[in-house]
């Protein structure tokens, strides 16, 4: 066993050597719009340091998360695995995630040393494989300093290949960005999507009509920039970091948001696309082939094999991804034709933790359509206790038991025209059911109180 041990730590060194093995870190943006990103189009946007590893590497412009909300996300990039299939679908519930097979744990026993900070919910950080830095960090971490981690990056850096859990509280609330950020943008300036054009004066019904001027569109969107321009800003001291001590070349960045957000469409907590989608990109100077963009579909169930893959370690049984290098290679891969998700309230019912009750819509989608069905009534009432849906400065989502939603994603991307009910969708809404109900079954879901379609009409 111990020699065992030692060939392992050898060959690791060796590796090492050669620079077959990357350090790796991964850059989990918190509550951002898929949108609000120089790399995927919008110009106005301040994130250069972003910008350049996304256009030194390869990209995937249409990846979805399993769920729109960030510890059952967080949970899936340590688990590989969909929330039902891990336990952890809620934000608020009694149980953690189990570290066997986590990410860190199988790069841990690959000979990296795994640091963690930021943003993460699960157990002891040292049970769950991180052999370096705290979790539980988020409120400081890149706000204030990344000075803990930048004297890992010292210890470190040539010695044995690392691997960062890089999880800012940023750009998520609190909305206070320093000013040197807000310069950046003038809120007079601020773009208007076109699912605001006309609307851009919208206030929350709530507020008070002066606290309604302060936060209109513009302003709360001018907020977000700046909040981004400030994580962007964070990726750009540790890229400087690396490339101080050496280690630039010898390190793969993958990026990823941990769940949308949006100003005037609904986001976080809920199936939309505005919630569910994400950009991956994977950058390793030299390495990973640059200016390269995927358009098609991609999970971020997919970074999970797709780390350890870079990182030579074999993918456990019951990985619910598969690795996306082949496809960064120009290898021969098959390329995903649906993308499937089950989207759960924010609190798990107390003390009986089962994501089969729990869940409250399902959906699928394909480059084209998108399919939705609701398990549960959804009301504003319950919104704050329960749900959690993002709807700011737009309508709430409510719909009951048994709706389904069906939107034409080429035609209309901001799902604003649901065409369930229209005669010529009746096959397609069919069979989309079929297939998602499938997908449940086929991950291991347990059985589903599926209402009937009857209660459609609505
Ligand atoms: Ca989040």
């Amino acid at each position: 066993m111990q020699m065992r041990i030692a060939l392992l730590v050898l060959l690791v060194a060796s590796m090492t050597a050669r620079g077959e093995r990357p350090n790796i870190v991964l850059l989990i943006s918190d509550d951002q719009d898929y949108e609000h990103l120089g790399f995927m189009g919008n110009d106005f946007v301040h994130t250069p340091a972003l910008d350049e590893l996304a256009r030194s590497g390869t990209v995937f412009t249409t990846a979805h998360l399993p769920m729109s909300r960030c510890h059952p996300t967080l949970a899936s990039f340590l688990s590989g695995r969909y929330p039902h299939q891990s336990g952890i679908y809620y934000n608020y519930g009694d149980k953690k995630l189990a570290p066997k097979n986590s990410l860190p744990n199988l790069l841990k026993q690959a000979g990296y040393a795994t640091y963690v900070e930021g943003k993460y919910w699960e157990g002891d950080p040292r049970a769950m494989g991180f052999t370096h830095g705290r979790g539980k960090t988020a409120k400081k971490f890149v706000r204030e300093t990344q000075r803990d981690l930048f004297r890992f990056i010292d210890d470190h850096a040539g010695k044995r290949p690392f691997f960062i859990w890089w999880a800012p509280m940023l750009p998520h609330t609190p909305h206070n960005p320093p000013e040197r950020y807000r310069k950046l943008y003038r809120e007079e300036e601020m773009p208007i999507p076109p699912y605001m054009k006309g609307r851009e004066d919208a206030v929350p019904d709530r507020a008070d009509p002066s606290r309604r001027r302060r936060k209109g569109f513009r302003h709360r969107e001018m907020t977000s920039y700046a909040m981004e321009a400030w994580l962007d800003d964070g990726v750009g001291q540790l890229v400087d970091k690396l490339k101080s001590v050496g280690q630039h070349d010898h390190t793969l960045y993958v990026f990823v948001i941990d769940n949308g957000w949006c100003n005037g469409l609904v986001s976080k907590g809920s199936p939309f696309e505005k919630g569910v989608r994400t950009p991956i990109f994977f950058s390793w100077p030299n390495k990973i082939k640059k200016n390269q963009r995927f358009d098609d579909l991609a999970s971020t169930l997919d970074l999970y094999p797709t780390i350890l893959d870079y990182a030579g370690v074999s993918v456990p049984r019951g990985a619910a991804g598969r690795s996306l290098r082949p496809r960064i290679e120009g290898r021969p891969a098959r390329q995903r034709e649906m993308l499937f998700g089950a989207i759960y309230p924010a609190f798990a019912t107390k003390e009986d933790q089962r994501p089969e009750r729990d869940v409250y819509a399902l959906y699928c989608r394909d480059r084209r359509w998108k399919y939705i069905l609701y398990l549960q009534d959804v009301v504003p009432e319950r919104n704050r206790s329960y749900f959690r849906i993002q709807s700011i400065l737009t309508d709430y989502p409510t719909r009951s038991a048994g709706d389904e939603d069906l939107y034409d994603l080429q035609a209309d991307p901001y799902e604003l025209d649901d065409l369930a009910d229209e005669e010529s969708q009746q096959t397609r809404l069919a069979e989309m059911r079929q297939r998602v109900l499938k997908w449940w079954d086929a991950t291991g879901g347990k059985p589903l109180n599926v209402p009937d379609r009857a209660s459609r009409e609505r």
